[in-house]
């Protein structure tokens, strides 16, 4: 009797084991729009990124940064979150130059996703850019790849290399961790359910 009630509570913590996989494949949140968009080249410089995600926002965890070709900050409003939607406003008149948008958001799932693209300001009547950089030489040694995967993607797959700790890529190795941190919690589990049973069989056959 005791046997079976043990068995049955295992067995529903193998069942939550099985079902808990099947959260993480809910979708992440990703970037659905974008102003100004992806490689957009604008006669006119922009005041204000806009993002639209596919999920909610959290504005406490919700970053959008705009960097310089340089990879200099370019300062700007804290991002304002209505609904999926984020908003920077850029505090000073941009100059001509490409531009990258940065943005690290929280899927309802709670695993961030970060992404990236680029935009360029060439107003025919601006001057040129304060501090030209040379746009090839790459200042970190991964951000082309990055960059390009975000290009392809739709960009919530890119992570920023150098984010400190975080993962470099969102979609792919969490699930697959996360699969394998179930099937280490199901051998456990069966592990503990052997156990338990060899146990009570030979309590049963010993006393
Ligand atoms: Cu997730």
């Amino acid at each position: 009797m005791r046997t079976r009630s043990v068995t049955a509570l295992l067995a529903a913590v193998v069942t939550a084991l099985l079902l808990v996989p099947a959260t993480p494949a809910a979708a992440h949140n990703s970037l659905q729009e974008a102003t100004p968009a992806r490689d957009a080249r604008l006669t006119a410089a922009p005041t204000q990124v806009t993002l639209r995600f596919l999920q909610r926002l959290n504005p406490s965890y919700t970053t959008i940064t705009v960097s310089d070709a340089g990879q200099r900050k370019v300062p700007t409003s804290a991002p304002a979150v209505d609904g999926a939607t984020g908003t920077v406003t850029i505090d000073g008149p941009l100059g001509n130059g490409t531009y990258t948008v940065g943005y690290r958001v929280v899927s309802r799932d709670g695993h961030p996703v970060q992404g990236s693209y680029r935009f360029t300001v060439a107003d025919p009547a601006a001057p040129a850019p304060s501090a030209p950089a040379s746009p090839s030489a790459p200042a970190s040694p991964s951000a082309p790849a990055s960059a390009a995967a975000a290009a392809s993607t739709g960009a919530d797959a890119a992570g920023e290399p150098d984010a400190s700790g975080a993962r470099s890529g969102d979609d792919g190795p969490p699930v697959a961790l996360l699969a394998g941190g179930a099937v280490a919690g199901l051998l456990v589990v069966a592990g503990i359910v052997l156990l338990v049973v060899r146990r009570a069989r030979d309590r049963r056959t010993d006393h």
